[in-house]
């Protein structure tokens, strides 16, 4: 591969980098099986760009709570002509505008995507599923995101609990980008996702976000943040925003972008997002207001 390795500076180094979310399962949260097709998901990937995204991230395998596991055959069949189709039409060189991500936890579905053009391997078990996730991610000078999760999908939201929930995400992050460096990934291709929604509750998602600046400040990484159409967001609409009921996933952007401000205007250097154009107008506004601080 006569690629280079690569760099989260490339991405996030000036300004913030927003990550598009290509699902291609048939029971995500808020998209499942709308871009099961192929050529529907690769369409949806390239729309996502036009609004602004710097990342694409290709998931194959829904972490939603409850979810059932994939096998690996289902997921690769799933994501590879995704990334395929992608690759073709971004193109694949040293430095491609925009940088494919495949969301997996299996060393098998990694090492094709990374094959296939992806430059980025984002793991919500942070390499603890499949350790050898990390040897592929390392040999192929790829990036990582390395995803704090408390428990597994199937039983994740039955009473998560933490004595100190930011001060745990950080231990945990600070050990998973130990032994990320030590499978040899590069240190400035790893960076760490507090994991919004993996097995907490509402009030430990809101200390979490509360915690950007201390994730920021304690990891020796970008901090990713994902809170896109989660369901404590619509919790909180009814809670503190005087919804009757809580709005369903569609009905969660506007949340959403509150959100993706708070965590950039704390330090995040990325959010990952299923409405880009938003979320991309704010970085470029942010950025705006901060240099005119
Ligand atoms: N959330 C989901 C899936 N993958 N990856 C990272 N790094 N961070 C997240 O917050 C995250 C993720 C679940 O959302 P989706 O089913 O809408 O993709």
């Amino acid at each position: 591969m006569d690629r280079s390795g690569f760099e989260w500076t490339d991405v996030c180094g000036v300004r913030p980098a927003v990550m598009g979310i290509v699902n291609v399962t048939p029971d995500s949260f808020s998209d499942g099986g709308q871009f099961l097709a192929p050529e529907a998901a690769v369409a949806h990937g390239l729309a996502l760009v036009e609004a602004g995204a710097d990342v694409l991230d290709v998931g194959g395998e829904s972490t939603r709570p409850g979810a059932e596991p994939v096998a690996e055959p289902e997921e690769l069949a799933r994501v590879l002509p995704v990334i395929q189709g992608l690759v073709a039409e971004l193109g694949s060189g040293a430095e491609p505008a925009v940088s494919i991500s495949i969301d997996t936890t299996k060393a098998g579905v990694a090492a094709a995507a990374l094959a296939a053009g992806a430059r980025i391997v984002n793991d919500v078990s942070a390499g603890r599923r499949d350790p050898e996730l990390l040897d592929v991610v390392a040999e192929a000078g790829a990036g990582f995101v390395a995803m704090h999760r408390q428990g597994e999908p199937a039983t994740m939201q039955d009473e998560p609990r933490y004595d100190d929930v930011v001060a745990e995400v950080v231990a945990f992050l600070r050990e998973r980008l130990e032994v990320a460096r030590a499978a040899g990934v590069a240190p400035g291709a790893c960076c760490v996702d507090p994991g919004i929604g993996f097995g907490k509750t509402v009030a430990h998602n809101l200390e979490l976000l509360a915690g950007v600046p201390r994730l920021v400040a304690e990891l020796d990484a970008p901090v990713l943040v994902g809170t896109s159409r989660k369901r404590f967001l619509g919790a909180l609409l009814r809670d503190v925003a005087g919804e009757p009921g809580e709005p369903g996933p569609l009905r969660r952007d506007d949340a959403t972008l509150a959100t993706v401000v708070w965590a950039l205007d704390r330090g995040a250097a990325l959010v990952r997002v299923h409405d880009v154009r938003p979320a991309a107008r704010a970085v470029a506004l942010l950025d705006a207001l901060r240099r005119a601080a």
